[in-house]
């Protein structure tokens, strides 16, 4: 046995990049087993000169060979890239066409800094290779961002893939790391747990608790007590997007414009997609309270309305300076009643100073990047009317989105039937994807701090007691739902807010508030990761 360490570790030692490869691939469920063929590309953030509806960029490398990406049009000049998150050994990529027998004729192209690219792969000169996969190796290169451009199209065919890999080694492992010198490549990066994630092309987590509960050492486990980063933690189970909430300006000094742009570098290092959700407030923002920015309180609507737009675009561009775009924006938080109120508040079915203002902030979202998807959120999960009366009421007046966003916790609002049919009337009814943007259910009746829990009932939802397994339970019962409804997403509502002393619910008293949310969060009260839970 010892002699069988010893030889792993010289393994190790002679071997680390491909060591780190192994644990990244044995991070995910159906990974290859061949180190050369790890997809660097894999679910990293793609963005692309246009889109189409339903085959926006992360379809063109998402693993999956049955969703594609595809251009607006048949230009030629059309690009794709992905971000591998931090730099690499590049010496290779493939991609596979949306047909075979065609010819089409472009160009791959590397770069360390999105800015200055070198070329790898030149086919804007085919003339014979019409195959639908096409791979190629090149020298290796030190890369983070590889893109495509199509120079070429046959008639009638767009820019369009089903897949796009790329493939080299090295690169700190985005997943998991090597917790001791005896790790091994064999070593389950999700200890404890087994998790085949959801077909789900959202697998959500919203955080915005988590940055403080680090600053103060709180630590996190995998579900056999082996520590790690919770993001990591997340992922392992599969978690592929997180959702960060932004106040204009919180007295507790987080959730603040530096404090998310700080941490979305955090995010986009692990190669996770990133949601900003604007409360447009200095506290909380939901159905019953939509309280203005202090500095913003004596603004009128139309002062309301730039306050929006240059606020939106700030942050935005703060965001992207750093290199961490988002890859979808929320303009308002559950505003079921509108938002800023009492300008922006939805009274009498008047909806148009809340229109002028969703405008303001879509604006700005395009203006920062038009590949960002612009979500509109209200609670409502399983109430068809009201959503139908809200969502018709902002389209009448001319307020565009791209994602329709809902809050569903079952003890709230209603069924998981009543949602899935909510989810599917209100996909076909705007023809936009619909994300399931906050659930949550809670795996205890226990309370760990001085703040009492927001849900504390032992069987808070017919059939699902308040435990570990009745906490999964719940969670899977959403997402088939979600499924079955046609939705493309579904976030967990801050699955790190464990009672961490310090770290509390209000801003205006974060150091003594408590968490009302404990019991709720996928973490024990040792920290261990619920051994059931899964995206
Ligand atoms: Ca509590």
């Amino acid at each position: 046995m010892q002699v069988w360490v010893h030889n792993k570790r010289l393994v190790h030692l002679t071997v680390v990049g491909l060591l780190l490869i192994g644990v990244v691939m044995a991070a995910l469920p159906s990974a290859p087993t061949v180190a050369q063929t790890t997809n660097l590309a894999l679910n990293k953030t793609a963005t692309a000169s246009s889109s189409q509806s339903g085959r926006e960029p992360r379809y063109g490398n998402d693993g999956n060979t049955s969703t594609r990406w595809c251009a607006v049009n048949g230009n030629t000049g059309q690009w794709w890239k992905v971000d591998l998150g931090q730099n690499y050994s590049v010496s290779g990529a493939e991609v596979m066409w949306e047909f075979s027998g065609r010819l089409y004729k472009y160009r791959i192209e590397v770069s360390t800094d999105n800015t200055n690219w070198t070329t790898v792969v030149d086919m804007t000169n085919n003339t014979s290779n019409t195959a639908q996969t096409q791979s190629h190796s090149f020298s290796a290169r030190t890369a983070r961002y590889v893109r495509i451009t199509v120079t070429g199209l046959p008639t009638r065919t767009w820019a369009s893939f089903w897949e796009f890999r790329v493939f080299g080694s090295g690169g700190t492992s985005p997943t998991a790391t090597p917790t001791s010198p005896t790790a091994t490549p064999t070593r389950t990066p999700t200890p404890g747990s087994s998790c085949t994630p959801s077909s789900l092309a959202w697998r959500g987590a919203d955080v915005s608790s988590l940055q403080r509960a680090l600053d103060l050492g709180q630590k996190y486990y995998y579900a056999n007590g082996t520590e790690g980063h919770p993001l990591d933690i997340l992922k392992s189970v599969g978690v592929n997007a997180i959702r960060l909430r932004v106040w204009v300006n919180p007295a507790s000094g987080y959730n603040n414009k530096d404090k998310v742009v700080a941490f979305a570098q955090q995010v986009k290092s692990r190669g996770l997609r990133l949601m900003i959700d604007f409360h447009y407030s200095d506290t909380w923002a939901d159905p019953g309270t939509q309280t203005k920015p202090a500095a913003w309180s004596s603004y009128n609507i139309s002062q309301l309305e730039t306050a929006v737009y240059n606020y939106t675009l700030d942050v935005c561009n703060a965001l992207k300076n750093v290199g961490a775009t988002p890859d979808m924006i929320q303009v308002g938080n559950e505003i079921t009643n509108g938002m800023l109120w009492p300008e922006g508040r939805i009274t009498n079915n008047n909806f148009t100073n809340l229109a002028r203002l969703l405008k303001a902030g879509y604006n700005a979202v395009k203006a920062c990047s038009s590949s960002i998807q612009v979500v509109i959120h209200i609670d409502k999960g399983g109430d068809n009317a009201t959503s139908r009366w809200f969502f018709d009421g902002i389209r009448a007046q001319g307020v565009q989105w791209d994602v329709t966003g809902l809050s569903y916790y079952c003890y709230w609002h209603g069924s998981t039937s009543a949602m899935q049919s909510n989810v599917a009337d209100l996909r076909s009814r705007y023809g936009k994807p619909v994300h399931i943007v906050e659930t949550a259910y809670p795996w205890t009746t226990q309370n760990f701090d001085n703040c009492a829990n927001v849900i504390s009932s032992s069987t808070p939802c017919s059939g699902y007691s308040a435990s570990l397994t009745g906490q999964a339970s719940n969670f899977n019962a959403v997402k088939t739902a979600a499924l079955n409804g046609g939705a493309a997403g579904v976030w967990y509502w801050e699955p790190t807010w464990v009672a961490t002393p310090g770290n509390g619910w209000d801003p205006y008293n974060i150091g003594t508030s408590g968490s009302g949310w404990e019991n709720q969060a996928v973490f024990d009260n040792t920290f261990k990761l619920n051994p059931n839970i899964c995206w």
